[in-house]
């Protein structure tokens, strides 16, 4: 079993092949796990299913050495098939029980919310933990909805009793805030895979995030 699961303490990674300066993604991962991050999602939304699933089994391989959990993006039957540690969804993806009866009881179910109705039916429709955005506006993901800001991820915090990570525009420069309004755990993608130095970028988010709290 990974060592930290998502909702505890620490950045959680989001891989992202356009974001990622032409570093194939072998290296991005690498250099997150070197740099101790401990949990790492595959989102991948271009490639056919045989090299989604080749790719994987190579995130698996390294996140098991690492001891760090592997959770892959959307693609139920990838999750299953790599032997991930958890599967993450949206609202209008397949349904959490749906989900959970395809991928069993061990799998981890991760589900994103945008207010507060979503994160009050979390829990009972099984998920593990919730994704709470985006908290700021981004432009890494196409079909993203509205920003929900810092008074939902409080909301959340204070509100709902399932582990949360805080996703959307959070960068180096307002990852504090996000800290001090209830987020232990903090989803990056283009200030994390997209920085020129992982290690440094980990580093700095990490202590950043220590002093919003
Ligand atoms: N889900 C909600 S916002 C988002 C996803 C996948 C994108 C987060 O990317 P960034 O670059 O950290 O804003
Ligand atoms: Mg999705």
């Amino acid at each position: 079993m990974p060592r930290i699961l998502p909702g505890e303490t620490d950045i959680y990674a989001i891989t992202d092949p356009n974001f990622s300066l032409g570093r194939p993604l072998e290296e991005v991962v690498r250099a997150l796990l070197g740099a101790g991050v401990r949990i790492v999602q595959y989102r991948e939304k271009k490639l056919k299913a045989g090299a989604m699933l080749e790719e994987c089994r190579l995130l698996r391989r390294l996140t098991r050495e690492a001891n760090a959990c592997f959770i892959v993006d959307d693609y139920v039957d990838l999750a299953i098939l790599a032997e991930a540690d958890g599967v993450h969804v949206g609202q209008e993806d397949f349904p959490v029980p749906q989900v959970r009866a395809l991928v069993g009881p061990d799998m981890l179910i991760g589900l994103s919310t945008h207010k507060p109705e979503q994160a009050e039916a979390a829990r009972g429709l099984g998920a593990d933990y919730i994704g709470v955005g985006p908290i700021y506006a981004t432009h890494t993901k196409e079909d993203v909805v509205d920003p929900v800001g810092l008074e939902y991820l409080d909301w959340v915090s204070r509100n709902i009793d399932l582990p949360l990570v805080a996703i959307g525009g959070i960068k180096e420069h307002n990852i504090a805030d996000v800290a001090r309004h209830g987020a232990r755990c903090c989803c990056l993608i283009t200030d994390l895979v997209g920085a020129p130095d992982i290690p440094a970028k980990v580093a700095a988010l990490r202590k950043a995030m220590q002093s919003g709290y």
